[in-house]
């Protein structure tokens, strides 16, 4: 086989780099190790930024998002019962998020690619990168016990913070920065109709939750749980006692207790690898950077580098130039870093720490209260949430 961009990963942030290569004429092969259905059955991230709703729609894959997508103009924050709700589009001159679940991106997505009948190849196991460094990388996999190797002119590694990609450059070519986070998130997913019409992140002393959603009939909630907790100790009853506790009281009646269809732990870490490029390997997405959920940036942070990268590419096919390739990794974490900082202030900001004393505590209730009195800290907190310009 052969192509000029090989791609690995059909996760949302391959899948739109293959859409935007492919619409510039650029050809791809995507490998994805799992399944098509197990793809499409993560339930993940949950509100886009103003800046990943027009990069879909560069993609041509907007449609269902305009038409089930839900708009919101406000977010709120609770401590201790308090609300604080941060009107966006004020605080911004009119951006707003879009409530829209990740699984439906890469559904989109996987579609498009279906129908221009660009070629994925679902069950790829052991992918292998070799050549990097030179200008005829190779990449490898395995089909039916049969390998198949696919020449190329360069590799994008979209394989997500386990994939294969971040392993395949040599360890003293990359220097990683880590804060691993001493609790996780518990997160339900239910058909019930969501208790606010907004997104509500609470500090409570019991610890911090998220009532979210994915449409007025779905709801989406997280309990922050310690790190020896496991799913399988969670009913769906205590799950509900536990987030009515920390919400606001007339948001936690308002939440309907409803059969979970999702319920799971994800860890928190906040992750960067320096540089996100090594020869004509490309590292994107959750590839080179993790975040914890709290800023809503991991999905969006993704699709951020995939514009750059595309930028890269179509420079090199269409003008034969390569500064913008050159540029991509530090265009690109310029953007992470940022994201980076706003997701960690706010998971520290949000969260109750095991070891926190008194005075952690007043800090935190000091950064809510200067939301409430500093109209800038409110900008600044608005103008992260609805996502940073490319
Ligand atoms: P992904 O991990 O989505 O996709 C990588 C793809 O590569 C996968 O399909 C994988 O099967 C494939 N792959 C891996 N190794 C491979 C190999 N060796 N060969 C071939 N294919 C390989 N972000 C938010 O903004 N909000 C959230 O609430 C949120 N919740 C999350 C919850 C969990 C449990 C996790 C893990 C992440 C969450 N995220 C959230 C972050 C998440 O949305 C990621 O940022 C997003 O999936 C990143 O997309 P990709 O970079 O495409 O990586
Ligand atoms: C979600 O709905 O899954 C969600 C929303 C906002 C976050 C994290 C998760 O910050």
């Amino acid at each position: 086989m052969k192509t000029q961009v090989v791609i690995v990963g059909a996760g949302p942030s391959g899948l739109l780099l293959g859409q935007l290569l492919g619409r510039a004429g650029i050809d791809t092969v995507i490998l994805e190790r799992s399944t098509r259905e197990h793809v499409l059955g993560r339930i993940r991230a949950g509100v886009l930024e103003r800046g990943t709703v027009r990069l879909l729609e560069e993609a041509g894959c907007a449609d269902r998002l305009h038409r089930e997508g839900q708009i919101h103009h406000g977010v709120e924050l609770a401590f201790d019962n308090e609300r604080l709700r941060l009107d966006l589009a004020a605080l911004t001159g009119g951006a707003h998020v879009t409530v829209y679940g990740q699984t439906e991106v890469t559904r989109d997505l996987m579609e498009a690619r279906a129908a221009a009948g660009w070629p994925t190849v679902f069950e790829a196991a052991d992918v292998r990168i070799e050549d990097a460094a030179t200008t005829r990388p190779r990449v490898s996999f395995e089909q039916e016990g049969v390998r198949h190797e696919v020449a190329c002119d360069f590799v994008a590694a979209c394989d997500g913070y386990h994939g294969v990609g971040r392993r395949s450059v040599p360890a003293e070519a990359l220097r990683t920065f880590e804060r691993v986070y001493p609790f996780g998130w518990l997160g339900l997913l239910a058909d019930a109709p969501p208790a606010a019409e907004e997104l509500v992140y609470a500090n409570h002393p019991r610890g911090f939750a998220l009532a979210s959603m994915r449409s007025a009939t779905r709801s989406r909630y997280y309990v922050q749980v310690s790190l020896d907790e496991r799913v399988e100790d969670w009913s769906d009853d205590r799950f509900y006692r536990e987030l009515r506790a920390r919400l606001p009281a007339d948001l936690a009646a308002a939440v309907t207790p409803s059969p979970s269809i999702e319920k799971s732990i994800a860890p928190l870490r906040s992750f960067v690898a320096e540089p996100m490029r090594f020869g004509r390997l490309f590292l994107a997405g959750d590839a080179a950077h993790i975040v914890p959920p709290t800023g809503a940036k991991g999905l969006n942070l993704a699709l951020g580098d995939v514009h750059y990268l595309t930028e890269g590419f179509v420079a090199h096919y269409r003008e034969g130039s390569d500064a913008e390739l050159d540029a991509y990794s530090a265009r690109a974490l310029a953007r992470v870093w940022k994201a980076e900082r706003f997701s960690w202030w706010m998971t520290s900001v949000l969260h109750r720490f095991p070891d926190m004393d008194a005075f952690a505590q007043r800090m935190q209730r000091a950064e809510f209260d200067h939301l409430t009195a500093v109209p800038s800290a409110a900008v600044n907190l608005a103008e992260n949430y609805v996502g940073l310009p490319f």
